[in-house]
C-alpha cells in the first residue's frame, strides 16, 4: 500500500517542524510548500538528510509548484505571518486572509479530498475562510488551538501539583484568543476534578485563577520571549495529535476549532469544540453542558469569533 501524503502549506517554524516529526513518526510522504524560494526545498532536504540517523522511510520534497500537493490525504496549513511583540491574533486578520483565499483554490484544486488543518491565526476566522476558499466538506476542515490551549493548560497544571502530565487532563473551549474558556471542572488529575483538587488543599483557588490566566496568555508569554515570532514546537506536535487520529482513525476525543452547527446552542459556527477525530474528519462535535458561569465565558468567547469572522466579510465580499 503507498504511503499516505501529508502536505505542509508554510514551511516556516511550525511547518518546519511539522515535517520534522511527521518524519520521524513515519506518517507519510511530505510535501513543503511555501512561496519562500529555496526555503521549503532547503528544509526537505535537510530533514532528508537526517532520516539515516533517525531511521526513517519517508520521501520530502520542497516545492512552490501546487501541482505537488495533488493527492494530498492530510494538508496542514499554516501560510501567512505570525505574531510580534505587541501584536494581537487579530492584528493579521487582513494580511493572513489573502493568504487563506490562495491556499483554500490550492487545495480545491489539487487535494480536495485531504483532511485539513489551519493553523494560521487568528484561527477560528481563517479556519471559516479557508473552509469557504476550499469548498471542502466542512467535516473535513478543522483548526489546530484546543489540543495547544489544553496542553499549556496541562504543563503549567501538572508542575503546580507536582505531578507527571500524564496523569493531567484538560479541557480549554472557544475561540483561540484571549478569551478562550479553560473548564476547571472538567480539567483532572487522574480523574479528580481541579474543584476537587482546591477543596482538598492541592492548591489554591487563587493559584488556580493564576494558572487559567497564564493559559490564555499562553501564546503571548512566547511571543515576549521569543520576540521574531510565535510559538512552534508545541503548536506542531499538537497538529500532528489531530492528523494522526485521522490517518489512523483513532476515534481521538479532541478539542479542535470545528463547524458548529447545533451543538452549544450555536449555528454555522468555526469555534473551539470537543471533537471526534477519525478517518471520518471530524465526525462529532461532543455537545457538554455547560453551567451558567461557563456558559458565560463560552458566549464572549463566541462573541469575539463572530466579529472575526464579520471583519472578513467586510474585507472579501465573496465571503459575504
Ligand atoms: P513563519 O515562520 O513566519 O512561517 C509562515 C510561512 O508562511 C513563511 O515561511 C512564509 O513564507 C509562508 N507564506 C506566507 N504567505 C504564503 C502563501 N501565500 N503561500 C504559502 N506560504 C506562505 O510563521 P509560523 O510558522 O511561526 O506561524 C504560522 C502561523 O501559525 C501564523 O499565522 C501564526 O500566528 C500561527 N500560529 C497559530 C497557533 C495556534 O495555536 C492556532 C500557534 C502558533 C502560531
Amino acid at each position: 500500500m503507498a504511503r499516505p501524503k501529508i502536505a505542509l502549506i508554510g514551511a516556516g517554524q511550525i511547518g518546519g517542524t511539522l515535517a520534522h516529526l511527521a518524519a520521524i513518526k513515519e506518517l507519510g510522504d511530505i510535501v513543503l510548500f511555501d512561496i519562500a524560494e529555496g526555503v521549503p526545498q532547503g528544509k526537505a532536504l535537510d530533514l532528508a538528510e537526517s532520516g539515516p540517523v533517525e531511521g526513517f522511510d519517508v520521501s520530502l520534497k520542497g516545492t512552490q509548484d501546487y501541482a505537488d500537493i495533488a493527492g494530498a490525504d492530510v494538508c496542514i496549513v499554516t501560510a501567512g505571518v505570525p505574531r510580534k511583540p505587541g501584536m494581537s491574533r487579530d492584528d493579521l486578520l487582513g494580511i493572513n486572509l489573502k493568504v487563506m483565499k490562495a491556499v483554500g483554490e490550492g487545495i480545491k484544486t489539487h487535494c480536495p479530498d485531504a483532511f485539513v488543518i489551519c493553523i494560521t491565526n487568528p484561527l477560528d476566522a481563517m479556519v471559516w475562510a479557508l473552509q469557504v476558499f476550499s469548498g471542502l466538506p466542512r467535516e473535513k476542515v478543522c483548526g489546530m488551538a484546543g489540543v495547544l490551549d489544553s496542553a499549556r493548560f496541562r504543563h503549567f497544571l501538572a508542575e503546580e501539583f507536582g505531578v507527571s502530565m500524564r496523569d493531567v487532563t484538560a479541557f480549554v473551549l472557544g475561540g483561540h484568543g484571549d478569551t478562550m474558556v479553560p473548564l476547571t471542572r472538567y480539567s483532572t488529575v487522574a480523574g479528580i476534578p481541579l474543584p476537587d483538587l482546591v477543596e482538598m488543599g492541592w492548591t489554591t483557588q487563587d493559584k488556580l485563577d493564576a494558572i487559567v490566566q497564564r493559559t490564555r496568555d499562553g501564546g503571548a508569554e512566547i511571543v515576549g520571549l521569543l520576540k521574531t515570532g510565535s510559538a512552534f514546537y508545541a503548536p506542531a506536535t499538537s497538529a500532528i495529535e489531530m492528523a494522526e487520529a485521522y490517518l489512523k482513525d483513532q476515534k481521538r476525543l479532541l478539542p479542535c476549532a470545528a463547524y458548529v452547527d447545533s451543538a452549544f446552542g450555536l449555528k454555522g459556527l468555526y469555534v473551539g469544540v470537543p471533537t471526534i477525530i477519525g478517518a471520518g474528519g471530524v465526525e462529532k462535535v461532543i455537545d457538554i453542558k455547560l453551567q451558567k458561569d461557563e456558559q458565560a465565558m463560552f458566549d464572549k468567547s463566541v462573541d469575539a469569533v463572530k466579529g472575526l469572522v464579520e471583519a472578513c466579510k467586510g474585507i472579501d465580499e465573496s465571503l459575504a
